[in-house]
């Protein structure tokens, strides 16, 4: 008997989430949400399939939800495997055309895939494709010292309109190619935010696998402005991997993208928390 009023409780307490949800439904129907999804942010088969069932809850209630992956840790494996040398200048990886090769193979064959296969178990219809699709991302070379690694110079949303119409859920692997045939490795957080901005997106939501953006004393921040990110930057208060992900945020909301958030992916429900609760999660950046 006890057990059974136990079990009703957890199903009114689900009733209750759900009808507490409803006003933040009906604020992101019809949104473009891109999530950035990164390698250290994937874990297990179980996280993994955990996030793909937020994706594919998303798209159900009427959102439009386009991921940007990584996938750094996994090209590090397969050059470390093919006895291919690596290293990284500023966040960015140098990479001449064998790495570029590897790059390739392991973001659109190997992650791009596993993220897709995700999606489509869950009962959505991802579908994946690089900045090489449709002209999505043309790049240009970054800085010559670090080789072939592009910087998003032309955007070509028209392929991501037309898979939201068809209710597909878009999944990007951060290649571009270049005017001359070149193709271009692209840090993922950066691609995320081009892609946010050229679609004017309502929301880029940056999953890592750290809980935010954290001040002096440690404690993370949960709500930002541009100018306050700035600040901490010349402080030295944000440091170290951080930076490539604030200074994603704030082209981002240069560029016409509405807020971003930098949550930690590894967080059970990341993605639903952030959109659909009061609570939210990460810290949000705001112009
Ligand atoms: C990255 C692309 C993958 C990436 C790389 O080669 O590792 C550059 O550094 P995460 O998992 O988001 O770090 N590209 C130019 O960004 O992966």
């Amino acid at each position: 008997m006890k057990k059974q009023t136990a079990m009703n409780q957890d199903w009114i307490a689900t009733a209750r989430t759900l009808s507490e949800a409803l006003p933040y439904l009906q604020r992101y129907e019809g949104a473009i949400v891109v999530v950035k999804f990164g390698g250290n942010a994937m874990g297990d088969r179980e996280a993994m399939q955990s996030f793909a069932r937020d994706i594919v809850l998303m798209r159900q209630v009427g959102v439009n939800p386009v991921i940007v992956h990584g996938g750094g840790p996994m090209i590090n494996e397969m050059l470390q495997k093919l006895d291919v040398e690596s290293h990284f200048v500023n966040g960015k990886r140098v990479t001449d055309e064998r790495t570029m090769e590897v790059v390739e193979m392991v973001l659109s064959g190997q992650v791009n895939k596993r993220i897709v296969q995700a999606i489509n178990e869950q009962g959505g219809k991802g579908v994946g494709l690089s900045g090489k699709d449709a002209n999505l991302m043309i790049c240009r070379q970054d800085n010559p010292e670090l080789g072939l690694v592009g910087t998003p110079d032309e955007m070509d949303t028209t392929i991501l309109h037309s898979m939201f119409r068809s209710d597909i859920i878009p999944v990007i692997a951060p290649i571009g190619m270049g005017r001359n045939g070149e193709t271009f490795n692209v840090n993922g957080d950066t691609a995320a935010g081009a892609v946010a901005a050229a679609l004017r997106a309502d929301r880029l939501l940056l999953l890592t696998d750290v809980a935010g953006v954290k001040n002096a004393e440690g404690e993370v921040v949960t709500a930002l402005t541009a100018a306050q990110i700035r600040e901490m930057t010349t402080d030295g208060t944000i440091a170290g991997g951080m930076i490539p992900k604030t200074e994603t945020a704030l082209a981002a909301i240069e560029g016409g993208v509405r807020a971003v958030v930098i949550l930690d992916g590894r967080a059970s429900n990341a993605v639903l928390l952030e959109l659909f609760t009061e609570h939210g999660a990460g810290s949000m950046i705001r112009a």
